[in-house]
């Protein structure tokens, strides 16, 4: 049966296109620097927002029209995959990621809750067989449950630590199972309201040695995916331990785990802890840990995680540009961890927002890649850092300088030869390359 009657599959018809089932800048065939926009974007559907979330929120009950609204359930769990799988191909989504409550239903045990997920996954797999979409990354929901109200990784009870264990352990055979590319760790829980009640160095050694069994689990049943970290500074703790990109990065290379991880770097998140996405994504390139994204935006008048679809350009295209220089994004990809807002309850309207996303991120990465083309940004680096490339700047740089050259080079009381840093000019030449005038 077909969940989406109303719509065919989404073709390119280019940006003069007034069709709203219409990529207008998507064309996934379309080679941009040297790759087809499907390799460089790797769009992933986020399983939760788009199939089984239905607009509940704190104030309300769900809004969603579904054509599984009727069914409980196993048959609802089987329901949603059947729509998924005609939703990926019908907008074309090279991935889908998901969380294991989001699949199948938890039961009473974990014994029940794992046959469950038995059940769907192979149902999956066998719709996999078909498909051309593949499983961009898995993970566990180890928050919505009201046994990890104090953490899962970093809970003050051994017992729900045991429990976050073996549902990673499980969500790490799923992984295999479907030949998942990525897996990734969010820390819902992972954090605290107060010091009063918490032993932070025993919680963060906690969450340590998790990861520690979740590589050494991997490797036992030859799981290959690359293994993701998301930061997240807020929501629901107050304080999460991984904040931010630096944050988590500090924590890994003080666990001695660096090796094993990449970030997966959410545009929300990044600006609820008070960063743009690039700097995010900046901070994860130059250590060598940018892994993947989740391409959803918040509302900068919102001060909460609105998961929206994202439609600014200057974040995507930005966004693009550190992709781009990161070389791609390797086993990642641009996961939509977004929702419809409850008044798009529609069914079509999770094709308009898909399109807009993925429209945004491929005009975003064409933009992208005529700014480096034209070695916009490079020029005007080489420019502004000129003085480290002679005289004192090549001695600072080539490690040589010590306090002794620096001051002898200082008491020789030479004009300074600031700069402007000419932000104005720059921010007009961008908007110059968004508007597709250079
Ligand atoms: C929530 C997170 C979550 C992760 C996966 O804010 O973004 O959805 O992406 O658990
Ligand atoms: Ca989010
Ligand atoms: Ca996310």
């Amino acid at each position: 049966m077909s969940y989406f009657t109303n719509v065919n599959e989404i073709a390119y018809e280019g940006g003069s296109s007034k069709n709203p089932l219409a990529f207008k800048y998507y064309n996934p065939t379309e080679v941009v620097a040297g790759k087809t926009m499907e390799e460089h974007l790797r769009f992933a559907i986020s399983y939760w927002h788009t199939f089984t979330a239905d607009g509940t929120d704190m104030f309300g009950r769900g809004t969603a029209i579904r054509g599984w609204d009727h069914l409980s359930g196993l048959d609802l769990a089987k329901a949603r995959v059947e729509a998924s799988f005609e939703f990926y191909e019908k907008i074309g989504a090279p991935f889908f990621c998901f969380h294991d409550v989001d699949i199948a239903p938890q039961g009473d045990t974990l014994q029940e809750t794992n046959k469950n997920l038995d059940i769907i996954v192979a149902m999956i797999k066998e719709y996999m067989k078909t498909s051309k979409t593949k499983l961009l990354w898995n993970t566990a929901n180890m928050f919505s449950d009201p046994r990890f109200t104090h953490g899962a990784g970093t809970s003050s009870n051994a017992a729900v630590y045991a429990y976050a264990g073996a549902q990673i352990k499980k969500g790490l055979e799923v992984g295999k199972e479907l030949g998942a590319q990525n897996y990734v760790f969010w820390g819902g829980r992972e954090g605290y309201e107060t010091l009063l009640n918490t032993d932070m160095g025993l919680e963060l050694d906690n969450l340590a040695r998790l990861y520690q069994m979740a590589i050494d689990y991997a490797k036992e049943i030859g799981f290959d995916a690359q293994f993701l970290i998301e930061p997240k500074p807020k929501e629901p703790t107050k304080h999460q331990y991984d904040f931010d990109a630096a944050t988590t990065l500090a924590f890994l290379h003080k666990y001695g785990l660096k090796d094993h991880f990449k970030l997966n770097l959410e545009a929300n998140h990044a600006t609820l802890a008070g960063h743009t996405f690039e700097h995010e994504l900046r901070v994860a390139r130059i250590n060598g840990v940018l892994g993947s994204l989740d391409a959803n935006q918040g509302d900068v008048l919102l001060g909460w995680d609105t998961d929206e679809f994202p439609h600014d350009l200057y974040t995507s295209t930005l966004t693009m540009y550190e992709v781009l220089k990161n070389d791609g994004l390797g086993k990642g990809g641009i996961n939509f961890d977004a929702k419809v807002r409850r008044g798009s309850f529609e069914p079509e309207d999770l094709f308009y927002a898909h399109i807009s996303g993925m429209d945004a991120y491929a005009k975003g990465l064409k933009v992208a890649a005529k700014m480096i083309e034209d070695n916009v940004f490079e020029n005007i680096l080489a420019e502004r850092y000129a003085s480290f490339k002679e005289g004192i700047g090549e001695t600072i740089v080539s490690g040589k300088a010590t306090l002794h050259t620096l001051e002898e080079y200082a008491l020789q009381n030479k004009p300074f030869n600031n700069k402007s840093g000419r932000l104005e000019l720059i921010r007009a030449t961008l908007n110059q390359y968004i508007l597709g005038d250079l």
